[in-house]
């Protein structure tokens, strides 16, 4: 038995090696809430759904590149690393000399693992600046809207990677209004990892002091039972009319503090005239909100009096603009805060993402951390993140995002590492249409997920566990010696290994290496964070060898005090925001001069297109996983164990079940305009009528599906939701919703396939 220090995005660990060569992981000592995806890591070492060699698919190798309906059907071969190297350096010199380095797309969005050196994307992106750059992706899944939004209102993304730190929140928030809530399975994970659990904690600290919570969402359980939080079971998508109501209230009461709108705040008029109808000849008052909301005006009133009463914190869940219009809740959760005069106040104000991941709120993260050097992208070619099928199918098509006009470049090749597309986007049967017109598609793996099986080139790549790294987070307060767990399995090679060989093979080997092992590596960076950045700080850090003997370092606390916009509070002349008024941009000229009417000056209601109607009722919220990573390790035991007859599970209330003649445990059909897949039926009163809550991340399984007649038979939901930017201005993802209808499956239920090695023969 061994036992080595490692780290993952949802906690650091110790894994312990038997003798029989299974691996067993034990939470970080010091970790007070250690979380369940860790019972996911050990299947990685088993070989299950694991790419153990090389693969090509037959097409490709037989016939050439090109586009083909065959990508995501085909067989593929096994073949050898070097000659599978060779072909693909051909290819990539073919695209580069015929169409230039745009028609690559290197963006590669995704999580991969945590691991300073070994960070998927970090190498690919590396190596492709090593060859004149790569058409790459902007904004993020998470938070891609914000990241537009806010520097228009706010001036800088401040409110959500750093909002006031929950240690304030902890000791002075009286009532915290949690919209999207406060989910305790998000803040499980914290990118690049986290050592100590603190949210539950701290939000226990802050019950326990006599702070009140109200939830804002869909699903009760979004704020942990022990909260004791008056839930306002909102219908989704409706949080702005609910924002814009309260808002009316505050004014038309005389709630809302007008010094501060007239210190602070820029087009406090046309935000308040707008609530008064001033852009549509709608007042926005409780009785407008309430049939769009589902929450009675007098409980709307009830709030917005609650609000204005004390010390209030206005939170908004990343999920909340994960969806059409999503700038709006957004914008309209702000002014809200702003009317109430509390921004800058400690415990008070507004944050964006407190609870979404572990790492939001935490440490101030000012120290800089070991970086693998980018070389910068020479290229500097962008499309917006959740863009890329529409880049795809619309070579050379304009679009609009953020007040300029863009156009889509001819992709070629698509080179991924470290993510999961035909489990991050929406609308995958468009995905696969996307995927099937580019040339070539490569991707790095180290299982068979649904984007290696609509590959050309399958990387077989290692697992963390596999490998020796740094893990650092920007939020965490510690640096974990990653050791490595067990051998790789079968010709698996770590990303770095593969692009070298790749690299040399494209005459730019030396300068992607360096002339460095990867072992060399770790502790290259290793040693000149510790001479850099950990010195100036005053951080005594072992070198390497000691590093590694201790198995972690542990980081010196940082100020805990943080409260966001303190000093623009405190004197806004001498510390104005970057945006053009340097104030709050209650309504903002530059938005309005873009001239968007699905995103106008400051904010508005806007119905979605898709509402739930006759023939797809329900509201689906697809929600981020409790028992996994997005898709990772979904074959693992906390994944599998969440699984209802073998699918992914979907809650809806007792009454929505019992109205459709359905029984909870059965398997059941979940329709809606894009396509179709099979779940397991949930009932939960902790859902809200008229809801459908199935979470992403199951692997998408066609191959099920096409023996049950549907498009996914394992229970993706990314087959149900639609593939539309949240507006114009930020062109974020909206995959948070869609309408949809469940019935009852009566064929024979088909096996989940996907875990299964793809069909495959030598070559
Ligand atoms: N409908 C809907 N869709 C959503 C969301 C939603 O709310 N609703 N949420 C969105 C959000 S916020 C996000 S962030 C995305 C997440 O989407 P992704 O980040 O793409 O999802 P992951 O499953 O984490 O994908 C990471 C992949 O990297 C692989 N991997 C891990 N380590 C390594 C490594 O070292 N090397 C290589 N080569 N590969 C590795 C894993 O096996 C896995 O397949 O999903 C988005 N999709
Ligand atoms: N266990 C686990 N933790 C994770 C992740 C994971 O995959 N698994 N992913 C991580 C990542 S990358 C991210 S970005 C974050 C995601 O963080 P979020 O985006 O905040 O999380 P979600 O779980 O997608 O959604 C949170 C809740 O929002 C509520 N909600 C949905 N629509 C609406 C609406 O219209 N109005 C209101 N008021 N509420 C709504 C839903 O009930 C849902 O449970 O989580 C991180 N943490
Ligand atoms: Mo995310």
């Amino acid at each position: 038995m061994s036992t080595v220090p490692h780290a993952s995005h949802w906690g650091s660990f110790t894994a312990v090696r038997e003798a029989d060569g299974s691996v067993g992981v034990r939470p970080h000592p010091d970790d007070p809430d250690p979380s369940a995806l860790l019972a996911n890591l050990p299947v990685a070492a088993t070989g299950r759904a694991r790419v153990l060699r090389p693969h090509v698919r037959r097409g490709w190798w037989e016939d050439g590149a090109g586009p083909d309906e065959r990508r995501g059907r085909d067989e593929f071969l096994a073949v050898g690393w070097d000659e599978l190297l060779d072909r693909l350096a051909a290819e990539y010199r073919r695209v580069l000399d015929t169409d230039g380095p745009e028609a690559v797309f290197g963006g590669s969005y995704g999580w991969a693992s945590a691991g300073r050196f070994h960070h998927a994307q970090s190498q690919l992106h590396r190596f492709l600046n090593c060859l004149g750059g790569a058409t790459r992706s902007s904004g993020t899944y998470s938070h891609g809207t914000a990241e537009v939004l806010l520097p228009h209102v706010l001036g800088s993304l401040e409110a959500l990677v750093s909002p006031t730190a929950w240690s304030v929140v902890e000791a002075t928030t009286e009532l915290v209004i949690a919209v999207g809530g406060l989910p305790a399975k998000n803040a499980q994970v914290a990118s690049g990892g986290i050592s100590r659990h603190e949210v539950a904690g701290r939000l226990r600290g802050a019950r326990a002091r006599g702070a009140e919570f109200v939830l804002v969402s869909p699903l009760r359980d979004d704020l942990a039972a022990e909260l004791d939080a008056d839930w306002y079971a909102v219908e989704p998508g409706t949080d702005t009319a609910l924002l814009l109501a309260m808002s009316h209230v505050l004014v038309t009461e005389g709630l809302h503090d007008e010094e501060f709108l007239r210190t602070h705040c820029a087009g406090p008029e046309e935000f308040l005239a707008s609530l008064r109808g001033g852009d549509d000849g709608v007042e926005k008052t409780p009785e407008w909100a309430a049939p769009l909301t589902g929450i009675s005006a007098e409980r709307i009133r009830a709030l917005a009096r609650r609000a204005a009463a004390g010390r209030t914190l206005v939170t908004l869940s990343w999920s909340v603009p994960r969806a059409r219009f999503g700038e709006q809740p957004l914008w309209a959760a702000i002014a809200f805060a702003a009317l109430l005069g509390q921004i800058g106040l400690p415990g008070g104000g507004f944050g964006h993402g407190y609870g979404s991941t572990g790492g939001v709120a935490r440490r101030a993260g000012s120290l800089a951390l070991p970086t693998l050097p980018q070389f910068g992208d020479p290229l500097r070619r962008r499309i917006p993140v959740a863009r890329i099928a529409d880049a795809l199918l619309h070579p050379g098509e304009e679009y609009a995002v953020d007040g300029r006009t863009e156009t889509y470049p001819r992709l070629r090749l698509v080179h991924w590492a470290g993510g999961n597309p035909f489990h991050h986007h929406q609308d995958l049967q468009r995905l696969q249409r996307a995927f099937r017109a580019a040339d070539t598609v490569v991707v790095h793996e180290p299982f068979w997920t649904s984007t290696a099986r609509h590959a050309d080139v399958v990387l077989a790549a290692t697992t963390t566990m596999e490998r020796v790294d740094l893990g650092a987070a920007r939020y965490d307060d510690r640096v974990i010696a990653m050791g490595r767990v067990h051998e790789p399995l079968g010709q698996a090679r770590d990303d770095y290994a593969v692009l070298a060989a790749l690299a040399q093979r494209l005459g730019v080997g030396e300068r992607f290496t360096e002339g460095r092992t990867a072992q060399q590596w770790v502790e290259h960076l290793y040693e000149q964070w510790r001479e850099g950045p950990a010195a100036r700080a005053g951080i005594d850090a072992p070198p390497y060898a000691g590093f590694v003997a201790a198995g972690e370092l542990v980081l010196p606390p940082e100020p805990t005090e943080r409260v966001l916009l303190a000093s623009f509070r405190a004197d806004p002349q001498r510390h104005p925001l970057r945006t053009p008024s340097g104030r709050i941009e209650l309504h903002s000229a530059v938005v309005a001069g873009f001239g968007y009417d699905d995103c106008p000056g400051h904010p508005v209601w806007r119905e979605p297109e898709e509402r739930p109607d006759a023939a797809f009722p329900l509201h689906l919220v697809a929600n981020n996983p409790a028992g996994r990573l997005h898709s990772q390790l979904d074959h693992g035991a906390t994944s599998q164990a969440s699984k209802v007859a073998g699918r992914e599970p979907l809650r809806m209330h007792p009454a929505d079940v019992r109205a459709r003649g359905l029984v909870a445990g059965q398997v059941v059909v979940v329709r809606s305009r894009r396509g179709s897949c099979l779940a397991g039926l949930v009932a939960s009163a902790d859902v809200r009528e008229g809801v459908a809550q199935m979470s992403t991340g199951a692997w998408f399984d066609p191959v099920a599906g096409a023996a049950a007649g549907v498009t996914c038979g394992h229970g993706n939901v990314n087959v149900l939701t639609t593939d539309t930017g949240t507006s114009r201005l930020a062109q974020g993802c909206t995959g948070q919703h869609a309408a949809v209808e469940v019935s009852s499956f009566d064929g024979p239920v088909p096996r989940v396939t996907v875990f299964d090695q793809p069909v495959t023969s030598g070559a």
